[in-house]
């Protein structure tokens, strides 16, 4: 249908040490076992498998932080592996995709794509569609887990700076940084947020205005800006009933069809220029269930489509949001 396909990166991190519980390591292999590569193709896109990074037998010495962090030396391993790897793909004109791996690795990706969109002048704008607002520090979590950091060490909270080292890297200004689908925030992480006015847009919103009218006032944000977007894709985004292959569930998430909605209007919205899907464990998973549902919700963020389009004017679309 469109006659431009975008060309892929695939980038396989399989990182677990961001997450309190092991399995997320076998995320990578998961989801191309579910067909993830094989659905993108057919899907029409012309796709490079960068296959799964490995990790340097050295790791880089990172200066103590105040807090803890834990395994904070094999972050900053793939974080600086990582951002080096979405900053390569975007230079060469592809969108990268990366598979998780816990979320620690968008601190990595997502310093990647600002690096390039600071060097090319685009606005960044970042979706971080999660259960979970990941904005502690160390000095602020109560777990010490880095997966629950990366929004923070994105926005240069401070106590991080450790972890990207002398790697180039960018960042993301907090104001357009939106969390999506919220629904677990730790009582210091909330000051934090509520301290740098990040847009949290929790399940409350969600259930209270609709999840189309929330996602449309985004993507309008990016579109008037000429911005890219980044979509960091959280499994616990969705609800536990059906992706229960994920450490860290938690009830009231996304149902099947606002999960593929957003996926769909992302889509069509021609903004996202990079995407993360992270926090997939395997070993919790039932059958495959989850992976399978993450293949089919990538497919419609690359424009698998049920059959139409709504082909509304703006004004009448506007009209019906209203
Ligand atoms: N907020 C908790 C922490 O920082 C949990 C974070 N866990 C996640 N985030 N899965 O997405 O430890
Ligand atoms: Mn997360
Ligand atoms: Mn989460
Ligand atoms: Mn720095």
């Amino acid at each position: 249908e469109d006659a431009h396909k975008q060309k892929l990166t695939i980038i396989g991190a399989p990182i677990e040490e961001g997450a309190g519980r092991l399995g997320a390591l076998m995320g990578p292999a998961a989801l191309r076992t579910a067909g993830l590569v094989r659905t993108l193709e057919e899907l029409g896109h012309p796709v490079e498998d960068r296959g799964d990074l490995r990790l340097p037998k050295v790791l880089p010495i990172v200066p103590p932080v105040a807090g803890l962090a834990h395994h904070i030396e094999k972050i900053a391993a793939w974080s600086r592996m990582l951002s080096a790897e979405t900053y390569e793909a975007m230079k060469h004109g592809s969108f990268p995709v990366i598979l998780g791996g816990d979320h620690s690795l968008s601190m990595g990706s997502v310093s990647g794509v600002a690096r390039y969109c600071e060097e090319h002048n685009r606005e960044l704008f970042v979706l971080w569609l999660d259960a979970h607002s990941d904005f502690n520090t160390p000095s602020t979590s109560p777990s010490g887990n880095m997966h629950g950091m990366s929004a923070a060490l994105l926005c240069r909270e401070p106590g991080l700076e450790g972890v990207m080292g002398d790697e180039p890297h960018g960042f993301v200004k907090p104001e357009n940084l939106h969390l999506f689908g919220i629904r677990s925030i730790d009582s210091t992480e909330r000051v934090l947020l509520r301290e740098r006015g990040i847009d949290v847009i929790d399940m409350r919103k969600i259930d209270e205005f609709g999840i189309a009218k929330l996602m449309r006032g985004i993507i309008e944000r990016v579109q008037r800006a000429n911005g890219i977007l980044h979509v960091s894709f959280d499994v616990d985004f969705i609800d536990p009933s059906l992706a229960p292959g994920v450490g860290t569930t938690v009830p009231g998430g996304a149902t099947y069809r606002e999960a593929h909605l957003v996926m769909e209007m992302l889509h069509d919205s021609g903004v996202v220029g990079s995407l993360d899907v992270v926090e997939l464990n395997p070993f919790l998973d039932e059958r495959g269930k989850s992976a399978l549902l993450l293949v089919d919700l990538v497919a419609s963020i690359f424009g698998r489509r049920i059959f139409d389009k709504p082909n509304l004017s703006d004004q009448s679309a506007a009209a019906l949001n209203a």
